[in-house]
């Protein structure tokens, strides 16, 4: 049982584990100077190695960065065609139509999904966990935006699925964030008193989000969010890098956007710039050695001038938040503190429109950087049963309203209607009675598509198969589950068909809600979903965390209003009741989410990682094996004039040292891209000359000490 929390961040991943001393986020071993993955990364030999920023520079056509925004879109999508001509690597439509990475793996020229893409991220992001925890890892929370869509979402789970994680749930990164302030939180009112509200704010590279959660001992509920996916760290980058391009054009006459190479580095020098800036005001350097064409250039920029050319980017600060407060209905005195996260809530402009708008100073007691893995870490350890945590229930908020749209059986035409209006709470179930004769389906869709950050707003086709009618030929009563789930991903998870049998006193069955049903054929109620959080996961897992999970938010005072109003109650008297004897058939559903990923090529796509993840494996053995090679030739040829000196003759010693120089003439030329074999046949050939010399030298050596040893036995 493994405890991990994983941020997938546009261009930082951390990766937090539960230990005994409580959370820590872990450094990747690549690099212990920074918590984190800076992971702008390299398919080589699917190697996502080394994640430092100079590779991207070195093999810019291979490395893949900026892609979370690529999960569960058309490769057609405007906001993909749009993007394609900016990266500095290609993209493809995979046969589903999909999004696509091509990139050169083994040098092949190979075609990655995102899915894939993701998987190979967190694969190694998992090691690192693995590396830190010294076990194997497979549950986990994972982050996503909380504006991601269903097929977003979807897409993420599979990516996990891929990389071997049991992902527990996926978590709005601002959901993280209220776990990760709250949990710990001592002072929070007692459930029956009035909540303590707090807005949380996350400006990352790629995207700003906020959210308002209220806050009661033991509990917290996000009641809105509000976002700009389009706002973060990566356009104060696009402003420098469009001011510095114009004027190098100007000064130095370099066409700065035809050489990706130098676009890429100029935006590596401008966000180091920008995060200079977030400490100084005076004017600040910019140099780049043989940018181009062998040129060096210079310039400098001040905070007061950056600002200025960031005025537009600055000015959609403040939308989410009106958005925000309007949608949750709060006074800015109701607010009992702001607290921001994010790489770019460091701007110290973007900091003070924050505070403006709320007319209050803003709370940084977060880590900043770490809090989204760190909330995510919590909740899997509320969630796993192996962990002993303080409760705390979670309620989130839908992000966008959900309908469903139908074939009505009495009048011609669709009906819809809204099940889950925005901000919601989820997850969260409801039952939907409708009277049919024959299967049926039903099509969800987000109902505000100008609201998505996304064009098709089409969520899935989801068909209630084997509906039959009554024997006596009436419509049959079929209720049907529809869910919110722990992922936010929205289902229909069950379907059952009401078979009226015979009454007690043998007369016909008389249901007299048919009856009342041409009109009102569809009937609404709801119910909350008391085992929501058990119903993840796989079939065994279950029952365990029923033991220690509480049922999850699902709680009565969460089921709103509506339910009972839109009960449109043409229920029959109570006294008929027991005369009907029913059956209940559970029915089968067939699925079709939008862009949802085949099984077989899910199966495909895990199969193809664990090869990867073999290939990788054989690779650094490969690699390591060519190592010891140059190590011994360094190690050899410094101790054959050293200490081993006295210890070979001259002319061994020439032989030998001729042949280290020999090999390493070969590690150069021919021996540079070998088998794994031929580093070891290497290797040995060289010890055999080498390992008689060293024996001599350490048998010198241990005689003394092996001889005093025997003393003290004696
Ligand atoms: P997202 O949340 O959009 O997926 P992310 O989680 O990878 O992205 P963060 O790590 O939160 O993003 O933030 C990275 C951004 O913050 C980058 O644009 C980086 O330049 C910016 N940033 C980091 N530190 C500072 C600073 N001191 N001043 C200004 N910007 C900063
Ligand atoms: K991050
Ligand atoms: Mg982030």
């Amino acid at each position: 049982m493994s405890v991990v929390g994983f941020d997938v961040g546009f261009l930082n991943c951390y990766v937090a584990v539960a230990r005994a001393g409580g959370i820590e986020t872990v450094a990747n071993e690549y690099s212990d100077r920074y918590p984190a993955y800076n992971y702008l990364f390299s398919i080589m030999h699917h190697v996502l190695s080394l994640l430092i920023s100079y590779q991207v520079v070195t093999n810019c056509k291979n490395t893949v960065q900026g892609f979370k925004r690529f999960h569960g879109r058309a490769f057609s999508d405007p906001y993909i065609q749009s993007l394609k001509s900016s990266l500095v690597y290609d993209l493809a439509q995979m046969p589903s139509g999909t999004t696509g990475i091509k990139v050169m793996y083994m040098e092949e020229e190979k075609v990655f999904s995102i899915e894939q893409v993701t998987a190979m991220l967190l694969t190694k992001m998992k090691e690192t966990a693995e590396h830190a925890l010294k076990k194997p890892v497979a549950d986990c929370v994972v982050s996503v935006p909380c504006y991601y869509t269903d097929a977003e979402r979807r897409s993420v789970v599979d990516a996990a699925q891929i990389a071997g994680l049991n992902c527990l749930r996926l978590m709005n990164e601002t959901t993280a964030v209220a776990l990760a302030y709250g949990i710990y939180k001592q002072d929070l009112p007692a459930p029956e008193e009035k909540p303590r509200i707090v807005v949380f704010v996350d400006i990352g590279h790629s995207g700003y989000q906020t959210s308002v959660c209220a806050f009661n001992k033991g509990k917290l509920k996000i009641l809105a969010t509000a976002c700009d996916p389009e706002l973060g760290g990566k356009d104060f980058d696009e402003m420098l890098v469009r001011h510095f391009c114009e004027e190098f054009g100007k000064k130095y006459k370099l066409d700065v956007k035809t050489k990706p190479r130098a676009l890429v580095r100029l935006y590596q020098e401008c966000e180091k710039l920008k995060k200079l800036m977030s400490a100084n005001s005076s004017d600040l350097p910019l140099n780049i050695e043989c940018f181009m064409n062998d040129i060096d250039v210079s310039g400098k920029l001040n905070r007061g001038q950056f600002e200025e050319m960031c005025a537009d980017v600055l000015a959609r600060v403040e939308a989410p938040l009106h958005n925000l407060m309007e949608q949750a209905k709060l006074k800015k005195e109701d607010i009992y503190a702001v607290e921001i996260v994010g790489g770019a809530s460091r701007i110290p402009s973007v900091k003070e429109r924050i505070s403006k708008f709320f007319g209050k100073e803003l709370s940084t007691t977060l880590n900043a950087d770490e809090a989204v893995a760190r909330g995510c870490a919590l909740q899997c350890a509320i969630l796993s049963p192996a962990f002993k945590v303080r409760e705390f229930s979670i309620t989130d908020a839908v992000a966008y309203p959900i309908s469903l749209k139908w074939n009505s059986a009495a009048e011609e035409g669709l009906s819809d209607c809204e099940v889950f209006p925005k901000n919601h709470a989820a997850p969260f179930s409801k039952v939907l009675t409708f009277y049919r004769r024959e299967p049926f389906s039903l099509e969800a869709y987000y109902n505000t598509p100008r609201e998505l950050p996304y064009p098709d707003p089409t969520i899935g086709q989801f068909v209630i198969q084997k509906v039959v009618p009554q024997a006596s030929g009436e419509s049959s009563k079929v209720k049907v589950k529809v869910r919110v789930n722990i992922h936010g991903i929205f289902s229909v998870s069950s379907a059952s068909l009401v078979e009226v049998q015979k009454t007690e006193e043998g007369e016909e069955p008389m249901d007299t809600e048919q009856q009342a049903t041409p009109e009102k054929e569809e009937e609404k109620e709801e119910v909350t979903d008391q085992d929501e959080t058990k119903a993840q996961g796989d079939g065994q897992k279950e029952t365990e965390e029923e033991k220690k999970t509480p049922p999850e938010n699902e709680e009565m005072e969460t089921s709103p209003e509506e339910s009972k109003t839109e009960k449109k109650s043409d229920q029959p008297p109570q006294a008929k009741k027991p005369k009907v004897k029913t059956k209940v058939l559970e029915l089968p559903i067939e699925n079709s989410p939008q862009w949802e990923l085949a099984i077989d090529m899910l199966n495909l796509f895990v199969e193809n990682e664990g090869k990867m993840i073999m290939q990788d494996k054989l690779e650094k053995e490969r690699n390591d094996a060519k190592n010891y090679v140059e190590e011994y030739v360094y190690d050899m040829r410094d101790k054959l004039h050293g200490r081993l000196e006295k210890f070979v003759s001259e002319a061994d010693r020439d032989i030998l040292s001729f042949q280290l120089e020999d090999t390493e003439n070969w590690l150069y030329e021919d021996g540079e891209d070998q088998p794994k074999q031929q580093y070891i046949d290497k290797l040995a050939e060289l010890k055999k000359l080498g390992q008689p010399i060293q024996e001599r030298y350490m048998e010198s050596e241990e005689r003394p000490r092996a001889f005093d040893d025997m003393g003290k036995q004696i």
